[in-house]
């Protein structure tokens, strides 16, 4: 009897505030809405042959957590860490922890943006950045992903 291998799992991680997405200020994120957000990610794993679990979380412990399962679960981990970016140096030992490809995603562009914005303590854990594409910018992180992971293959 002939086996399929399962498709690579890539956690989909996105930080506080993104549920409010396309419900409030489409001026600076756009109409889109999160839920539309998972539909992107779901179809373009489908056509790359990966498999996402896509989860928001408003809490800086729950998203430490969830990077922490991500150890030996998944092949990588693309994130929108949103205000945690600027502010968790948690997050970030959590992301180094994993040892797994990390690609970071800013729907705007957060160096056009208060200076505060600027930095990113999760950008030293992450192989990439994109940022200011908009949500497309999900699913070419998750494009960049799977050449990463055909290339470590
Ligand atoms: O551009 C991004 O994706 C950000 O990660 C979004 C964060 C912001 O703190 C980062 O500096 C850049 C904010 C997420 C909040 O999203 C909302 C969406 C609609 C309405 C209200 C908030």
């Amino acid at each position: 009897m002939s086996q399929t291998a399962s498709p690579p799992l890539i956690a989909v991680l996105n930080g506080p505030n993104l549920n409010m997405l396309g419900l409030r200020q489409p001026h600076l994120y756009g109409s889109t809405t999160l839920d539309d957000v998972e539909q992107l990610c779901a179809e373009t794993a489908d056509v790359l042959g990966l498999a996402i679990d896509f989860r928001q979380t408003n809490g800086e412990g729950e998203l430490v957590t969830w990077v922490q399962e991500c150890r030996g679960r998944a092949a990588g981990i693309v994130i929108n860490p949103a205000g945690y970016s600027h502010t968790s140096v948690a997050l970030l030992d959590a992301l180094l922890a994993t040892d797994l490809p990390v690609i970071e995603v800013h729907i705007t562009n957060i160096h056009r943006r208060d200076e505060f914005r600027h930095h990113s303590f999760v950008s030293k854990a992450a192989t990439g950045v994109i940022c200011g594409l908009g949500v497309r910018g999900y699913a070419l992180a998750l494009q960049a992903m799977a050449e990463i992971l055909e290339s470590d293959a």
